[in-house]
């Protein structure tokens, strides 16, 4: 274990990886200064004794060798790939999680010029992050409009959080207290006021907060009252009037494509799915699923991701019962045939190769029959 050393200038340290990063900032300022001391100390040096009028030996000298040639190489070669290798393995420990069984995921969604987050268990904030010590935290961030970046010195994390993407960050507290949490993106305006606290609490006061104000619905449960209200469940519920997946079991699975490619439904493919339906097409169903861009917010898709995800844990074999191997073949779903009422949206049952005249979409938005559900 190194000693702990603290300057008074730089942020306390309240992350696991907070000294670690520091450490390597210190070695590479020692070594700026090493190569500043190399190059300018002998240039004082030589422009003091050869200055004008000084009485020294000024015969030209032609001593030649590579000795030093190889010398002046080697050296410095092996200490920036020592720079470089140290620099990596922090990076890449930087951006993996520990595989912690009771990680705490944390939704975030910056927009012009707020923080919003999200708990899984229901807990939502604004400009404020409480979370508890010692436990690991993964942030899945998204923006709703521009290039924002969640930075917290003390636990010298920061990332990017990217419109139409989803980023991660995590961390683990190693101390209580209020720290500062800063959009470190030049995003418009209002960017110096994007600031706000990230709170550490010790487990039993993070339980209590959590607790505040009555029990709160989870995410996943205002997932599943959006799924009803917005008509997701007209299509894929049980007895959808379009022929559709059934979610059950989806997250964390692959799921062949009509081009013939295979993706792993993650977060970012089911965020995709409700905002940009018609880029990734479910192999033999057809493009009829109406894109919600615009009409819920990022915050939403969180909710209905985490519901999909809820459903994944609730129905492990529904998934792969919908999958049947056929030999030769990639994977492919095949869904019971429903019965399509008659006057309801037709959904064409034939897989549509792409490049053929794509089936009419519903327009957006998409008015679910009542009956549906
Ligand atoms: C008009 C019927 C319809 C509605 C309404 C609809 N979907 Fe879909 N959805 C489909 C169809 C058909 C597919 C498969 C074709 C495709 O990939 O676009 C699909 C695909 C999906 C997928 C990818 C499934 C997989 O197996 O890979 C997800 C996730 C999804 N929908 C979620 C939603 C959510 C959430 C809503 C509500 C916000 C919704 N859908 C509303 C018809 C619908
Ligand atoms: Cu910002």
């Amino acid at each position: 274990m190194m000693v702990a050393m603290e300057l008074p200038f730089v942020p306390e340290r309240a992350s696991s990886m907070a000294a670690q990063t520091d450490y390597l900032f210190y070695a590479l300022c020692a070594l700026t200064l090493v190569m500043l001391a190399v190059v300018f100390l002998p240039m004082f040096f030589f422009l003091y004794r050869y200055r004008k009028g000084n009485d020294v030996d000024r015969t030209p000298n032609h001593f030649k060798t590579w000795k030093i040639e190889l010398v002046w190489s080697v050296i410095p070669l092996a200490v920036v790939m020592g720079i470089f290798f140290w620099g990596a393995g922090l990076y890449v420990r930087l951006k993996t999680p520990p595989p912690d069984k009771d990680t705490l995921e944390i939704n975030v969604v910056g927009k012009q010029w707020m923080w919003n987050l999200q708990h899984p268990e229901g807990k939502r904030e604004l400009n404020e992050l409480h979370v508890p010590l010692g436990r690991t935290v993964r942030l899945l961030m998204t923006s709703q409009d521009v290039i924002h970046d969640f930075y917290v010195p003390a636990f010298r994390t920061k990332q990017d959080v990217v419109p139409g993407r989803y980023t991660e960050q995590w961390f683990k507290a190693t101390k209580t207290g209020s720290f500062h949490l800063f959009c470190s993106k030049l995003c418009g305006m209002g960017h110096s006021d994007m600031v706000g606290w990230v709170t550490v609490m010790t487990p039993s006061d993070y339980q209590r907060w959590q607790n505040e104000g009555g029990v709160q619905a989870s995410l996943a449960a205002r997932g599943e009252r959006l799924f009803r209200s917005l008509g997701c469940s007209g299509c894929h519920g049980e007895n959808g009037l379009v022929r559709a997946p059934s979610l059950a079991g989806l997250y964390g699975h692959p799921v062949p494509l009509d081009t013939g490619e295979i993706v792993t439904a993650d977060d970012r493919y089911i965020h995709d799915s409700i905002l940009l339906p018609q880029r990734q097409i479910v192999a033999s169903y057809a493009p009829v699923m109406p894109s919600y861009e615009g009409q819920i917010s990022e915050e939403e898709v969180f909710q209905l991701v985490q519901y999909i995800k809820s459903l994944a844990s609730e129905a492990p074999d529904e998934y792969l019962r919908q999958n049947l191997d056929v030999p030769g073949q990639t994977q492919k779903r095949i869904s019971p045939t429903q019965n399509v009422p008659p006057g309801a949206t037709p959904g064409p049952t034939e897989y549509a190769p792409p490049g053929s005249t794509p089936v009419p979409a519903p327009t957006p938005p998409f008015q679910p029959q009542p009956t549906a559900y």
